[in-house]
């Protein structure tokens, strides 16, 4: 394929996409991806439960972060990695979707959460990353519009990650992105 500049680039191609119901906690995968907020030092939900099982060493390459190249945080849409401490995958990368507003479109960033996360996937070379329904719970999206942005937006980014697996809490939740996914062919 012709690049920008008239030499030739690869594509990397496209993610294959798998839906599971459990706890992402338990996923054994290159990359966890973690539904964080800014301050990036812990929270309910998703992150609540990796910071936990993930023990201690997640916090504290968050706090070096901070105390380094993210003074004031991580903004929304954006992704960056740490250890995955105790979890059993190399990585966690840590992302933060916009909380859902009925008045102001915020699908872009959501859609940049998950393009970030697999650029992040792909800069340490992860293949296999999960994926938990970034900003569906206290973030607040309605299920359908969450699990529809994740899966055309996974499907449409080039990477080299071979393997995104949506691992999803509830049974809601993955009828959302199964939905998502036979609709989206
Ligand atoms: N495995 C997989 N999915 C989970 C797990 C788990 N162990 N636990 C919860 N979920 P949320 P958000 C699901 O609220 O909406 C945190 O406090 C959950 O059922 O974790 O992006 C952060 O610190 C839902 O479907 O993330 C932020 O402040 C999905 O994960 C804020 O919440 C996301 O729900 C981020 O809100």
């Amino acid at each position: 394929m012709a690049g920008p500049r008239g030499g030739y680039s690869a594509r990397m191609g496209t993610p294959e996409i798998t839906l599971e119901r459990g706890d992402i906690t338990t996923a054994e995968v290159d990359a966890v991806v973690n539904a964080a907020n800014s301050g990036l030092l812990g929270g309910g939900g998703v992150d609540g439960a990796i910071h936990r099982r993930g023990g201690p060493a997640i916090l504290e390459a968050c706090r070096e972060l901070r105390r380094t190249s993210l003074p004031d945080g991580l903004p929304t849409g954006q992704a960056v990695a740490t250890t995955a401490g105790d979890l059993p995958a190399r990585w966690v990368i840590h992302t933060v979707g916009p909380v859902h507003a009925k008045n102001e479109d915020r699908s872009e960033l959501l859609a940049s959460a998950y393009r970030e996360s697999l650029r992040v996937a792909d800069e340490l070379g992860a293949r296999t990353v999960a994926f938990p329904a970034v900003s569906a719970g206290v973030y607040g999206w309605p299920l359908g519009d969450a699990a529809r942005i994740a899966v055309t937006t996974v499907r449409t980014t080039d990477s080299a990650v071979r393997e995104a697996r949506f691992v999803l809490f509830s049974d809601e939740v993955y009828d959302a992105f199964a939905r998502a996914v036979a609709s989206s062919g």
